[in-house]
Parts: C-alpha cells; sequence; structure tokens
C-alpha cells in the first residue's frame, strides 16, 4: 500500500481509547507510514523512538478573557496547521466529540483536502443517557465524517437506536501489541508482591468510574476468599477509590485486596493473575479483557455492550446477568478449583485473542479503510 501522511488525535492519558490510538499509530509506523500525533501531551503509551513519528502539542494559554479555556477550537486549529504544513492525507480521530468536531472544524479551515476517519469507542454515545446536550453535535460528527468504526457491533446497534444514524459504520475491533502481552513466567514478582504459591490471585483493571462497579470485584472475592485462599489486585485510580477502600476495610479484607493504582507494566501484573474480574455496566468493548486473555488469563464479566464479542461464554471465560455476584463468585471457584478446566479456558483465551483480535489484522482493516476513503 501507498504510504501515508496520518494524523492522529485521542486523549493521550490513560484508557483504552488512548492505547489504542497510540497502539495503532506505532504499529502504522511500523510499516511506513508516516505518523502525527496531535494532542495535549505526549500519549503515555508512545514510549517508542520512531524515526516517523511526530508529535504535535495542543498548547493552552492563559486566555484571560474567557471563562473556560478554548480547547477544542485551540485543536482545530493545530490540526488545520498539520493538515496544510504536514500534507496530511488522513486524519483518524478517536471519539466523535470533540474530536471528530474539531477535525470537521479543521478541514474546513485548511487548504488541503483530507480525509476524516472516526472511531466511536463508547462514552462519546453512552454520554448521551446523561446529556443530550450533545446530541446533535455527535450526530453532526458522524455524518460528517469520511468513515466511522466503531469497536464493538454492539456499539453500532446502540449508537443507531440512539442517535437514529443511518450512515454505515464498520465495525473494526481492539487489539493489543502480542510483543507485550503474552503469557510470561512472574513467579519472582508474585513472591515480591507477597502472594503464596498455594494462593489464587484475581485481577481487576479499570478507571474505578462507578459504570466499572468495582464493588461487585470485592464482593465477588470476598465469597471467593471464603473457600479459597487468594489475593485481589486492584489496578487503576478513580473517583470510586475512597468507597472501594472502605469497603474493603469494613469487610475485613484488607490483607488481601492489593491497591496497586495507576500501573504502566499491567502485562507483568496480569501474568501474576489466575482470573479477571470486569462486572461492569456499560462497556463497548472492554480492552483489558483481551489483554488479559493474550496473557491467558479467563475473565468473568457481565453480559453486556461488546463484552460478550470478546469472551466466549463458557469456553474461554463467563459472562452472567448484571450484577449477579453469587453466580460470578460460583463461576470463579469453579474455574479455581479445577486445574484441567483452568488450563482449557487460559489455552482458549490466548487462541481466541490471537485469531478474532491479532494486531496485524485489526491494523490492515484500518489500513484499508484509509484507502477506501482516499480512493
Ligand atoms: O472505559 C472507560 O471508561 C474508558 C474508555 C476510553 O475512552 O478509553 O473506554 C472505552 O473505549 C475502550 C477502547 O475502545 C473500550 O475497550 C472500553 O470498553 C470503552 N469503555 C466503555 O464503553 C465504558
Amino acid at each position: 500500500m501507498k504510504k501515508l501522511k496520518i494524523g492522529i488525535t485521542c486523549y493521550p492519558t490513560l484508557g483504552g481509547s488512548g492505547v489504542i490510538a497510540t497502539e495503532l499509530g506505532k504499529k502504522l509506523a511500523k510499516k511506513g507510514h508516516d505518523i502525527h500525533f496531535i494532542t495535549s501531551s505526549v500519549p503515555f503509551r508512545l514510549d517508542t523512538l520512531l524515526p516517523n513519528v511526530f508529535f504535535h502539542e495542543v498548547e493552552m494559554s492563559h486566555y484571560p478573557v474567557f471563562q473556560y479555556p478554548p480547547y477544542d477550537l485551540v485543536l482545530a486549529n493545530k490540526m488545520a496547521e498539520v493538515i496544510d504544513e504536514e500534507e496530511l492525507d488522513v486524519l483518524h480521530v478517536h471519539y466523535a466529540v470533540p474530536h471528530a468536531i474539531c477535525a470537521i472544524l479543521a478541514k474546513a479551515i485548511a487548504k488541503r483536502d483530507v480525509k476524516i476517519v472516526t472511531t466511536l469507542h463508547g462514552t462519546d454515545i453512552t454520554v448521551l443517557g446523561i446529556d443530550n446536550g450533545l446530541r446533535k453535535m455527535i450526530i453532526h460528527a458522524i455524518e460528517e465524517s469520511d468513515k466511522v468504526t466503531a469497536v464493538s457491533e454492539s456499539l453500532v446497534k446502540q449508537t443507531r437506536e440512539m442517535l437514529d444514524v443511518t450512515s454505515p459504520i464498520d465495525v473494526v475491533y481492539n487489539f493489543i501489541d502480542e510483543v507485550i502481552y503474552h503469557p510470561t513466567d512472574v513467579k519472582d514478582i508474585r513472591k515480591q508482591f507477597g502472594i503464596e504459591d498455594h494462593e489464587k490471585v484475581i485481577v481487576h483493571i479499570s478507571n474505578f468510574r462507578k459504570v466499572k462497579r468495582v464493588q461487585d470485584v470485592v464482593q465477588v472475592f470476598s465469597y471467593v476468599q471464603e473457600k479459597l485462599p487468594s489475593k485481589l489486585l486492584l489496578i487503576g485510580d478513580g473517583p470510586e477509590y475512597s468507597d472501594i477502600l472502605r469497603d474493603v476495610q469494613e469487610r475485613g479484607l484488607e490483607d488481601n485486596v492489593l491497591f496497586l493504582g495507576k500501573q504502566n507494566n499491567v502485562a507483568a501484573l496480569l501474568n501474576m493473575a489466575d482470573l479477571m474480574l470486569l462486572p461492569s455496566e456499560k462497556e463497548s468493548f472492554g480492552l483489558v479483557l483481551l489483554e488479559a486473555m493474550a496473557c491467558g488469563v479467563p475473565c468473568i464479566a457481565s453480559d453486556v455492550g461488546g463484552i460478550p464479542e470478546v469472551i466466549q461464554h463458557k469456553k474461554n471465560g463467563f459472562v452472567t446477568e448484571l450484577g449477579d455476584v453469587n453466580l460470578m463468585a460460583a463461576y470463579a471457584l469453579d474455574l479455581l478449583t479445577d486445574e484441567k478446566k483452568w488450563k482449557n479456558f487460559s489455552e482458549e483465551a490466548i487462541h481466541h485473542a490471537a485469531e478474532a483480535f491479532h494486531s496485524d489484522h485489526i491494523v490492515a482493516q484500518y489500513e484499508a479503510i484509509y484507502e477506501e476513503v482516499l480512493r
């Protein structure tokens, strides 16, 4: 394929959408495309030095006349500059609002024609449940993009139902970097964390927002550890942190629950685990499930959003009705006490992650989309 100049805008801080955008940029750069990140800070996963990856900072000055800093306008201005100066072919934005809207404005300002590809990650659509004030804006972003993708079939369906849009939306699933996420021996690290050989380890990773239902994780763990020597690793941070901490203390679980905060080397931590729990209320895909599965960690999660497109129920993990902590605990105990079954689920998880979501395949899908919009 012809080498392209591709602009990428995402939220550069922690979060699945930022991870996907950055990993995609790195993979595309390795295939020879020029990648221009247009973001407010260096994306946290942009840790490899590549000669054809560029970072254009959206710099916010102090604007005394404005009550609120005009981030979206400054971003649109920066995008227009980069489109012209770097001669971009494609601008791939992650999130309809504000990034696709900024891209549409930048395209109108820039002298050069550029194609806009917008990826929906879920929160831009589910936010509508809270704030209908952005409805027309999101519809405009979808209709005016040259191509829209969503990270699961479920998100496409939800977008259609909530917004009544009929324009095509392609499903392009999330992916992981197979070089980072694979099974590794971490016996020594387990020891460093005070985990005994005979103990089972359950892991949960999220931004501790209400929708993640971390309290369900704690409840499931409290049932499991009554029957099995086990530890719970809670990775991440967010608004529910203090309530979860209190819950853990009130249940007397503090010796067995490790709050690890935000972590960069998640692959090593995942490899310490025997099981992942993700009991979210909403989840358009659940990138952490894929990260866990690629490391051979079976997952139990709620049957919502795109989760059943990732976990194959009773084959490589389990899905349950939202909030069914008793069933989650029963599935967890079933898996953690049956070595043969666990091994089988673990192998199936690795296999499914590689078969259905391999980065080579997903990156090629995005390249085909760029080709299509440029045709
Ligand atoms: O889950 C979050 O709160 C973060 C959010 C984001 O924008 O990074 O995650 C969304 O995008 C991820 C990458 O596509 C998906 O794997 C997550 O399922 C999705 N989160 C929700 O739908 C709640």
